[in-house]
């Protein structure tokens, strides 16, 4: 490493430095890519404009299964993480299943003790979706005041359960709505729902939650399958309620225009709010939520956390699912590209870049824009890895093969009985 050192140095870059700070940097990894957003408290479809497509063998159907694979996953993936638990994921005894207005924290005691385990934060998202209290796509912004009062007490609850998360583990709960709610066809009326998802929203948060370790975050879209046309809270709706309450923006690579760039958008939201979240997402050619690439874009947003020194006011989540490949390579794969992203963002010369700009020296910015692509990143990437005691490249994938091959055929043995 010594060589690639001293070239990094000749940039003017400390890569020891990056590479200490790249290791505490928390990514929150979603619990959702084990089971193709199943969940365990209903066994019906997954709805809300949502779809995991593809059919590879092996997806966890258990809470023992998706803790394993993701225990296996963990393993593999360098660097401080949190547990991203949706509350469809609670984990009921035979005798008390309780609908989602009714959940407490003791039905996630079982992932509690998990994360503790492992030394993991966690973080927590009410389950707007895949639920028969869903009526006509809409939850929280229902005209059935039914439906609306179901939604606001799972939110109530989930704040509890996130307050419970947050002592429990003594590391801030981020707890994120996204609430699916909008119209395949153009609506008669806008503002009605907003109006309603407003009134919910509020009446959610005065209820008690613990202040200064609960971060609730707002997530905002643009469509989704079979809600082309309207989707209640939008980016101006996320925006303008999360600095009205004094909440977290949550912006999702995947809920925007394809020509928009999240990368873009931050600068603005981090002038504007205390904290920003994120779920780093690769759309293909609309919300497809495939696994995380280190593609140009993702670096880009990482680039932009790091330059404009907002590290640790940035809540970085995950959030794809992709069940046409291994489940636990996806995981894999799309965390190790999101930390190799902010790694390479933490070896720009970012400071030297800036200056460049200011002087309107724009052809040393260019040069030097071009030159660092080709820095020796991969084996610095690589150093990193086995300095946190995590195979690289491909010894990394042999051992999923080798659990594939071990878990995989008993599941198989699984399913074909309880279809019999
Ligand atoms: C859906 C949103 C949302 C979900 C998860 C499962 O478009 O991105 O964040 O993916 O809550
Ligand atoms: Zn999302």
């Amino acid at each position: 490493m010594k060589k690639q050192k001293k070239i990094y140095a000749s940039y003017g870059v400390d890569t020891d430095a990056a590479l200490a700070v790249l290791k505490d940097i928390p990514i929150s990894l979603h619990c959702w890519q084990g089971d193709d957003v199943a969940g365990f408290d209903q066994t019906g479809p997954l709805t809300g404009g949502i779809q995991v497509t593809g059919n590879y063998p092996g997806r966890a159907t258990s809470p023992e299964e998706l803790m394993a694979d993701y225990e296996m996953a963990l393993t593999l993936c360098p660097g401080a993480h949190k547990l991203n638990l949706h509350a469809s994921y609670a984990i009921f005894s035979p005798d008390e299943p309780v609908d989602r207005d009714k959940l407490e924290p003791r039905h996630f005691a079982s992932w509690v003790a998990f994360a503790q385990k492992h030394g993991l934060g966690l973080d927590f998202n009410p389950t707007f979706f895949s639920h028969p209290m869903v009526k006509n796509n809409l939850t929280l912004s229902s005209p059935d005041p039914t439906v609306r009062a179901f939604w606001i007490a799972h939110g109530k609850a989930c704040l509890a359960i996130a307050s419970h998360f947050a002592q429990a583990t003594g590391v801030p709960c981020v707890v994120n709505f996204w609430m699916p709610d909008g119209m395949k066809d153009v609506p008669a009326d806008r503002i009605g729902p907003r109006t309603r998802m407003k009134a919910s929203l509020d009446e959610i948060f005065s209820a008690p939650y613990n202040h200064r370790l609960v971060f609730p975050t707002i997530e905002s879209k643009v469509f989704g399958i079979g809600l082309e046309s309207y989707t209640v809270v939008n980016a101006e709706f996320a925006l303008a309620y999360a600095k009205e309450k004094g909440i977290t923006p949550l912006v999702d690579n995947g809920h925007f225009h394809p020509t928009e760039a999240v990368s873009d958008k931050l600068s603005s939201l981090y002038l504007f709010h205390d904290h920003v979240a994120l779920h780093v997402t690769r759309p293909v050619r609309w919300d497809s939520d495939h696994v995380v690439s280190f593609d140009d874009e993702t670096r880009e947003i990482a680039k932009e956390i790091v330059a404009d020194g907002r590290l640790e006011k940035t809540f970085i989540a995950l959030d794809y699912f992709d069940g046409s490949v291994n489940r636990i390579a996806a995981w894999i794969i799309g965390e190790r590209n999101f930390r190799k992203a902010l790694l390479w963002a933490l070896l720009r010369p970012a400071e030297r870049m800036k200056a460049l700009q200011n002087q309107s020296n724009f052809s040393e910015l260019l040069m030097l824009t071009e030159e660092i692509k080709t820095l020796p990143f991969g084996d610095v990437w690589n150093h990193f890895c086995n300095s946190c005691g995590v195979p690289t490249g491909e010894i990394w994938y042999q051992k999923i093969m080798d659990y594939e091959k071990k878990v995989l055929p008993l599941r198989e043995k699984k399913v074909r009985e309880e279809n019999r």
